[in-house]
């Protein structure tokens, strides 16, 4: 692997440079580091869209369509599909690649499936250093979707500017079910297959909802759209949500605020994950004591954590 092509191609605009440094990045590759360091100060151009909702809401079929209306509007795209949920790269992943291969010979277009190689933290890293690559290759909007259910959804959606939450009519009773933490992040709400029954009662649903939670300080108003994604409809009036939400955050100063909080949330989890590497390693003799002691109940977790970090507290004087 050398950086020094991956790096320049990136840059370039060079797909084959992208796509390898994309698997190099899902392979946890050591050297990506390198790379991610020197790519960074090439990105923050392109503005980036989260979409998510639960499974079947047909966000696919809606980031399908939207892509195209980017499209239209003279915009490249970078689609990063992150199915969580997915052990193995196929099924569902393989699923949304077919239903966006409309798109596969427009070479403005990006599109790359994910799912989990490692662990869901390190799909979250993985996710924001796709995004990155996508953003400092010259996409003008990176759209990511991924599926609406846990604190890796959420860890995702933390590098979006734009979030838009999919739902489907017919969730009667079952709106409870609908995480509160999706109505913290939403910017925007979609009632996908609007072509179905019960799409304007769940249209007012999610506008009572919205009504009883705690409003953020601005003054976005969370709009509640209907589209569907079958029929091409509403499409035109989302996107135009995006992009008024995108001029919205610009002329408020929002989105330096959102970068910067996207940083400082990149940095803290690389920092988290590089402080617990150099400080505990299982094949050193005194971390195994820890271990053996937290073992046999000598020690709390607590207590555990505590004698780690007293080897790197300065003695007062
Ligand atoms: N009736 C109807 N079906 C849709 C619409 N959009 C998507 N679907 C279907 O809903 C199913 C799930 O769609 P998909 O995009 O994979 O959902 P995802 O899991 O949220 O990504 C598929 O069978 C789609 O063809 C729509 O607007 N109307
Ligand atoms: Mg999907």
């Amino acid at each position: 692997m050398n950086i020094e092509e991956l790096y320049k191609g990136i840059l370039e605009g060079n797909r084959r440079a992208l796509a390898k440094s994309i698997s190099a990045i899902e392979d946890q590759h050591p050297k990506c580091e390198e790379l991610m360091s020197r790519v960074y100060k090439h990105t923050g151009r392109a503005h980036i869209i989260g979409v998510t909702g639960p499974p079947g809401a047909g966000k696919s079929t809606l980031v399908d369509k939207m892509a195209k209306e980017f499209r239209d509007r003279g915009r490249t795209i970078g689609i990063v599909a992150v199915d969580p949920t997915s052990p193995f790269t196929g099924g569902a992943i393989l699923g949304d690649r077919i239903r966006m291969s409309g798109l596969s010979t427009d070479k403005h277009i990006f599109i790359r499936s994910m799912g989990t190689r490692g662990h869901l933290g390190g799909l979250a890293r993985a996710t924001s250093d796709v995004i990155r690559l996508m953003d400092a290759f010259g996409k003008d909007v990176v759209i990511v979707e991924t599926v609406g259910a846990g604190q890796s959804e959420v860890d995702i959606v933390e590098n979006a500017h734009t979030t838009v939450v999919v739902e489907m009519p017919g969730l009667g009773d079952d709106i409870q079910a609908i995480k509160a933490g999706l109505f913290e992040i939403a910017n925007i709400f979609v009632i996908n297959k609007s072509d179905m029954e019960g799409c304007d009662r769940s249209v007012r649903e999610i506008q009572i909802m919205l009504e009883m939670s705690p409003k953020s300080p601005d003054e976005w108003e969370v709009p509640v759209l209907k589209a569907s994604a079958r029929d091409n409809t509403g499409i035109k009036e989302l996107t135009d949500t995006i992009d008024r939400h995108y001029e919205y955050l610009k002329q408020n100063n929002l989105l330096e605020e959102l970068k910067y909080k996207s940083l400082k949330y990149n940095f803290q989890e690389i920092l988290k994950e590089k402080l617990m590497d150099f400080s505990f390693d299982e094949s050193r003799k005194e971390d195994q004591n820890i271990l053996k002691s937290l073992k046999s109940g000598k020690i709390d977790p607590y207590t555990a954590a505590e004698n780690v970090i007293s080897r790197f507290k300065v003695e007062k004087k």
